[in-house]
């Protein structure tokens, strides 16, 4: 009887901290772009600033124009360029902007379904996860284009105004 009681608290308390948190926005997400890519060409990435409210992660992306996409990496070992894909997914601290950008952070659209055309956009999901473990999900529709677009060039140190 206790236990059965102690349940349904439970689910009752998790319901509700997931109303509060599913209005707030979590993460900011600024800047998002998309490469380009060419016929025949199976994978390319995406880029974009994201900002905390609260330190969380970005634990997974998907994509219906691409069979699997990754959170990576990338960075210089020795003289050679490597990436790989961050298996816990990209630390988000409190309210810091975290970069994503050719060379660095990116989202990889792997096994692309069809070439990715510029001056179009495609619809990404970002799933983040809190402190407390709380998912929240973002849904982009990210422009695609061959170079960064002048926005997203802006030094990320910079002071930030709307
Ligand atoms: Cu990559």
């Amino acid at each position: 009887m206790t236990l059965i009681r102690w349940a349904a608290a439970t689910v009752c308390f998790s319901g509700m901290a997931f109303a509060s948190l599913a209005q707030a926005q979590t993460v900011e997400v600024q800047n998002a772009w998309a490469r380009a890519t060419v016929q025949g060409q199976k994978a390319t990435g995406a880029f974009m600033t994201l900002t905390a409210k609260s330190a969380g992660r970005l634990v997974s992306v998907s994509s219906p124009v691409a069979g699997v996409v990754e959170v990576h990496e990338m960075k210089m070992e020795g003289d050679v360029m490597k990436m790989r894909a961050l298996p816990s997914g990209l630390e988000l601290p409190a309210g810091k902007p975290v970069e994503l950008k050719p060379g660095g952070y990116h989202v990889m659209l792997m096994d692309l379904k069809l070439p990715l055309q510029k001056d179009t956009t495609i619809p990404v999901t970002l799933v983040f996860k809190d402190a407390k473990g709380t998912e929240t999900k973002t849904e982009l529709k990210v422009p695609v284009s061959q170079t960064a677009p002048a926005g997203a060039a802006a030094p990320a140190h910079g002071a930030h105004k709307h």
